[in-house]
């Protein structure tokens, strides 16, 4: 297992530290008083990733200049991923981005509850700002789009921004294929037959990218499997004030998709859990009537 955090500034940056081979963890506490708390967390899960790390990184700390900001990864790879995550963070610790911490928790085989959904909600439990945005590590989520979630969250007193390739400035264009077009429309167009109340103003339920207001989260509550979890957020959370923000999801950068059968698989069973709760919630609700 490899583990490490680094901070983006150079006085306080902790050393990559090694830790004994069993539970997964993060390392410990680490913002010093002079950058000050961060504003969002980035979550993004990786898995072989390696060729996506670098530009990732210099994206996010240009974009998120002058933002405290910390990026918390949670790799469940099988390559050499946490190695460059460490490498680049060490780099940033030389004072290239004043503000940006980055922090990684890697999940070795046969500690990757729950996949990419239980990834993230590792993510909730370490993040330490007030909003903490979801986001995929192969650039078809563009970093640059973080400051427009977080702007209409305030403008829009929303706790859910989703960043949605089907509203009307969306763009769905990076979809590697018409069959995956069609996949991905008629997941959404089921998932939101299934919840229409929770999905009402949901355009992209599928969506990897959103921010989420933390203390909106009971991540306790939340029983993720595989790639959706803003799915499950959704659906599992009462009150969410939801809003979005069109964007073009482009091209994976590099490296493969992980996306395939198995997880349309998942998808399917997970969905079939969602809707198990939900009757029995709307059960409970007219036994109490
Ligand atoms: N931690 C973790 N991350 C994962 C896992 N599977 C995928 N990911 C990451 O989740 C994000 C989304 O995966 P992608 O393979 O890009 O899925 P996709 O965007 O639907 O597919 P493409 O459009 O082909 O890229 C990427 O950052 C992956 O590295 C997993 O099992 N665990
Ligand atoms: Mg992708």
């Amino acid at each position: 297992m490899r583990h490490m955090e680094a901070r983006v500034n150079a006085e306080a940056s902790p050393p990559l530290t090694a830790v004994p081979d069993h539970e997964p963890r993060w390392s410990g506490a680490l913002q010093g008083a002079s950058v000050g708390a961060p504003q969002v967390s980035l979550i993004v899960p990786t898995r072989n990733e390696v060729g996506n790390i670098r530009p990732l990184i210099a994206r996010i700390a240009t974009a998120q200049r002058g933002v405290p900001t910390e990026v918390l990864f949670v790799d469940d790879s099988d390559d050499e991923t946490p190695t460059v995550i460490a490498t680049m963070a060490e780099k940033f610790a030389e004072n290239l981005a004043p503000g940006l911490t980055v922090r990684m928790l890697h999940r070795p085989a046969g500690a990757r509850r729950g996949g990419l959904g239980g990834g993230v909600v590792e993510g909730f439990r370490a993040a330490r700002a007030p909003w903490v945005c979801v986001m995929d590590a192969d650039l078809q989520h563009p970093p640059e789009l973080v400051q427009s979630l977080l702007d209409t969250a305030k403008a829009q007193d929303a706790s859910l921004v989703v960043a949605s390739r089907y509203c009307t400035t969306g763009d769905s264009a990076g979809l590697s294929s018409r069959s995956r077009v069609l996949v991905s429309r008629a997941a959404s167009a089921s998932a939101k037959l299934l919840f229409p109340r929770r999905l009402r103003k949901i355009t992209d339920p599928m969506s990897g990218f959103f921010l989420v207001d933390r203390n909106a989260v009971d991540e306790n509550a939340l029983r993720p499997s595989g790639f959706k979890i803003l799915l499950e957020i959704a659906v599992r959370t009462e009150g969410l004030r939801v809003a979005e923000v069109g964007y073009a999801f482009g091209d994976r950068h590099s490296g493969e998709s992980k996306s395939g059968g198995r997880e349309g698989m998942r998808f399917v069973l997970h969905v079939g859990h969602l809707r198990g709760a939900t009757l029995r919630r709307s059960r409970a609700a007219r036994g109490r009537r």
